[in-house]
């Protein structure tokens, strides 16, 4: 093919998208991908996301998502996962979990949303994964293999809730540029592993220390071995939390391979960006992290709230040190329809990066009035909660169920946006879910 030819089909879906497929169109990656074709890292990327050999790949033109993602029926899984997630970007692979199959207590791992910003590595070898501990703040360069790390410390399990920083992006206007993630990029695993604090201590934390950072086995989409892909922290006080893991397994099994296997740090109630996945190497450093995706824009909020579509210098943009509380009807899927004088039964999660949850109250009349759900307590500290309630409504008609949860310090979830920032981070207004009531 003629590289005229390729540029035609780029033209005609540039020209009038809805000539094209329209769904594909809808689900396109990031603009700057749409231009030029496939390059090597992206290749490898599209291969492991498809679970095969793309044959004839060099054809494949970069602005399209492959037939197999871009459907709401997406015929063959990602490796690993259920066949309900919905892919928002291919290259590298973000995909996120419908409300409704987060039902289950705790998230299966084939459910469980992935974010990935650059491609996971190949051909994983347990017996020569090593984990490095250094940096100016490390007492000395002290590298564990997993066996090492699975003998010398004390192994334990805790339920996790892992939410990206961008959940909930989508509804921000202006848009905000990045995966425009829905409600899905959250899940709460029991993570069994070992504390990052005592590894850290195991090496030594010299007093000057302020910050841990992370370095994977990821690779640059661009296909530069040698560039970094995302490499974040937090501060030492929060490594050294007895939460703070880091985990080789998932619910009992190894970590799968889009999530980090075979090893990965867990951080609760923060940005899930600071839970560096395929994790060989952690820095102890004086000063706070400034690897990729520390600095600038990323995972920062403006340190002062700023009117919508405001450009922002990063040096008045703050670093997200935690999620804000949250919560998700899980049950019925949205867009329920049930007979007048029966009783619904609403389930759902709710989390915080504080203490705990104290209530979840539900509205059927759009906020003006609230009741109160059963919640259940959580089984430690950074785990989601859930809640129930049976609803009655009073007559035939159409109703949305909204759910707020409210923190132990008193802080509830906003019922719309809340601040606009330009990277459209942390949006925990309430979720809602329509319902329609018949005779
Ligand atoms: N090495 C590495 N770690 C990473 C990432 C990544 O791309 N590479 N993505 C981060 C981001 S932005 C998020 S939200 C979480 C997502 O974890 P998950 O894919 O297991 O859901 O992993 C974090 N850790
Ligand atoms: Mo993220």
């Amino acid at each position: 093919m003629h590289k005229k030819d390729k540029k035609g089909i780029h033209e005609l879906y540039a020209e009038d998208p809805l000539a094209a497929d329209k769904q594909l169109w809808d689900r396109e990656p990031l603009p700057n991908t749409r231009r030029g074709f496939l390059k090597k890292g992206a290749l490898t990327a599209m291969s492991l996301v498809l679970g095969a050999k793309m044959v004839h790949a060099e054809h494949f033109p970069a602005g399209m998502i492959p037939a197999a993602l871009a459907g709401s029926d997406q015929p063959f899984a990602l490796p690993g996962k259920h066949p309900g997630l919905i892919v928002l970007n291919d290259r590298p692979i973000n995909a996120e979990t419908p409300p409704e199959l987060l039902d289950d207590k705790l998230t299966p791992n084939d459910r469980f949303f992935v974010r990935n910003n650059g491609i996971p590595p190949e051909n994983v070898d347990l017996s020569t994964w090593t984990l490095t501990i250094e940096g100016e703040s490390a007492a000395q360069t002290k590298t564990y293999t997993l066996a090492e790390l699975k003998q010398k410390f004390t192994p334990v399990t805790l339920q996790l809730t892992l939410e990206c920083g961008g959940n909930g992006r989508k509804e921000f206007n202006p848009p905000a540029k990045g995966n425009q993630w829905s409600t899905g990029a959250v899940g709460c695993a029991a993570w069994t592993g070992i504390r990052l604090r005592d590894v850290l201590e195991d090496v030594g934390v010299k007093s000057d220390a302020v910050y841990v950072g992370y370095y994977g086995k990821d690779t640059h989409i661009s296909g530069q071995a040698d560039k970094v892909v995302i490499s974040r922290g937090v501060p030492i006080d929060k490594a050294m939390e007895a939460e703070s893991l880091i985990a080789w397994e998932m619910n009992g099994k190894p970590i799968p391979m889009l999530n980090g296997y075979p090893l990965r740090l867990v951080f609760g109630g923060y940005p899930a960006s600071a839970s560096g996945k395929w994790l060989s190497k952690i820095v102890i450093r004086n000063q706070v992290h400034d690897g990729p995706k520390m600095t600038g824009q990323s995972y920062r909020v403006p340190c002062k709230p700023v009117a919508p579509g405001t450009k922002v210098p990063d040096e008045e943009m703050c670093i997200i040190e935690g999620m804000p509380v949250k919560s998700l009807i899980t049950f019925p899927k949205t867009g329920a329809t049930l007979r007048q004088r029966q009783a619904l039964p609403i389930r759902g999660k709710a989390w915080t990066s504080t203490e705990k949850i104290t209530r979840v109250d539900y509205s059927i009349d759009f906020g003006a009035t609230w009741q109160s759900c059963t919640l259940e307590p959580a089984a430690n500290r950074y785990a989601w909660q859930q809640f129930s309630a049976d609803i009655r409504f009073p007559e035939i008609g159409y109703y949305e169920v909204w759910a707020r949860a409210t923190d132990a310090n008193g802080i509830a979830q906003p019922m719309l946006l809340p601040g606009w920032n330009p990277r459209g981070y942390l949006n925990n207004a309430c979720h809602r879910i329509a319902i329609k009531v018949t005779a």
